[in-house]
C-alpha cells in the first residue's frame, strides 16, 4: 500500500465526509459508543413508515437535532475550513459530498458541495413536493405554504430506505475523481460507504482515510490517516497545498 501521493496540480478531488468531521464542532455521531443511534432506534425516527406511523415521535427527534444543530452551525471547526481552503487554492475541481445535514460546510466556506442526505435548514411537504427553508420546530399541525395542508410537512432529509439526492452529480464526480478522501464516516450506510468500491473499480484515482479510527472500509484505501479530524485533515491539506 503507497504510504503517500503528490497529485497533478490539476487533478480533481473528491471529498465525502460524514458525522465524524461535525463532531469537534459539538453535534454527535451516529455509532460512537454515545452516538445518536444508541439513544433511539433508526427504525422509530429515521424511515418514511416510522413518520407515517408516528409523526409526533420523528418530528420531536428532528426539531431535538435541529436545535442542536442551529447551536453548533456557527462553529465549523478547522477540518471543515481546511477544506474550503483546499477548494480555494486547488486548480483542480474540488467536489464535497456530505451524508450529514447539518450546515457546518457552509459556515466553513465550501462551495461546490452535496448534500446527499438532505439538510436539517429545509423542510418539504409530502403532499406537494413544496420545498422550503426551515429553521423552528416542526409538527404534524405545521402548514405548507405551497398547498396550505397540514400535517404533510418533513424535514428534507432522506431518510433509510429512500433515495439520496443528486446520485448523478456524485457519480460523475467519481469517474472525474484522480483523489478520493473519505473523512469522518464509519462506512455503514450505502450507498456512501460503497464509493470506495466505486472509484477502485474504475482505477484511476488514489484513495485516503482520514478518520478517528479505521471504518468498516479502511482495507478498501490505498492511505489511512488516523486521529481527530480536525488534526489529521489541516495536516494532510497542508500536505496537498505544498505540492503547488
Ligand atoms: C438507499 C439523514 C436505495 C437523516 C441518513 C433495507 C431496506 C432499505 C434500505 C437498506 C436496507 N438495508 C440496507 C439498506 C441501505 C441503507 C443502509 O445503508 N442501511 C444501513 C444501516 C445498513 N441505505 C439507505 O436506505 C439509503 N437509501 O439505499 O436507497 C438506493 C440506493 C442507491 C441508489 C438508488 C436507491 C439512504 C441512507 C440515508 C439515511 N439517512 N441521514 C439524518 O441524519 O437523520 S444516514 C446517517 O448515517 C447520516 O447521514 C450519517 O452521516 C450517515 C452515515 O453515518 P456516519 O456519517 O458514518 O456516522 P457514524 O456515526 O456511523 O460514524 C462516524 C465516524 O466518524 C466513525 O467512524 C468515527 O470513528 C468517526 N469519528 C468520530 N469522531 C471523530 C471521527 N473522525 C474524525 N474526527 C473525529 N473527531
Amino acid at each position: 500500500m503507497p504510504q503517500s501521493f503528490t497529485p497533478e496540480k490539476n487533478s480533481n478531488i473528491v471529498i465525502l465526509t460524514g458525522a465524524g468531521i461535525s463532531q469537534e464542532s459539538g453535534l454527535e455521531t451516529f455509532r460512537d459508543p454515545d452516538g445518536i443511534w444508541s439513544k433511539v432506534r433508526l427504525e422509530d425516527v429515521a424511515t418514511p413508515e416510522a413518520f407515517a406511523k408516528n409523526p409526533h415521535d420523528v418530528h420531536s427527534f428532528y426539531n431535538m437535532r435541529r436545535e442542536r444543530h442551529r447551536v453548533a452551525t456557527a462553529n465549523p471547526n478547522h477540518a471543515h475550513m481546511a477544506l474550503a481552503r483546499l477548494e480555494a487554492q486547488w486548480l483542480g475541481q474540488v467536489t464535497v459530498i456530505t451524508q450529514n445535514v447539518d450546515s457546518l460546510h457552509e459556515s466553513g466556506g465550501t462551495q461546490n458541495l452535496i448534500h446527499m442526505h438532505g439538510v436539517h435548514s429545509k423542510a418539504r411537504c409530502n403532499h406537494c413536493q413544496h420545498i422550503v427553508s426551515w429553521e423552528g420546530d416542526m409538527s404534524t399541525e405545521t402548514l405548507c405554504d405551497g398547498c396550505g395542508d397540514a400535517g404533510g410537512m418533513r424535514p428534507h432529509v432522506v431518510w433509510f430506505g429512500e433515495t439520496p439526492l443528486e446520485l448523478g452529480r456524485i457519480q460523475a464526480a467519481l469517474v472525474e475523481c484522480d483523489l478520493f478522501l473519505s473523512i469522518g464516516t464509519s462506512g455503514n450506510v450505502y450507498p456512501a460507504a460503497g464509493f470506495i468500491s466505486v472509484v477502485q473499480k474504475i482505477g484511476r484515482a488514489h484513495t485516503v482515510e482520514l478518520n478517528l479510527e479505521p471504518s468498516l472500509g479502511a482495507e478498501l484505501f490505498d492511505e489511512g490517516r488516523y486521529g481527530p479530524a480536525t488534526d489529521v485533515v489541516p495536516s494532510y491539506v497542508d500536505e496537498l497545498l505544498e505540492t503547488l
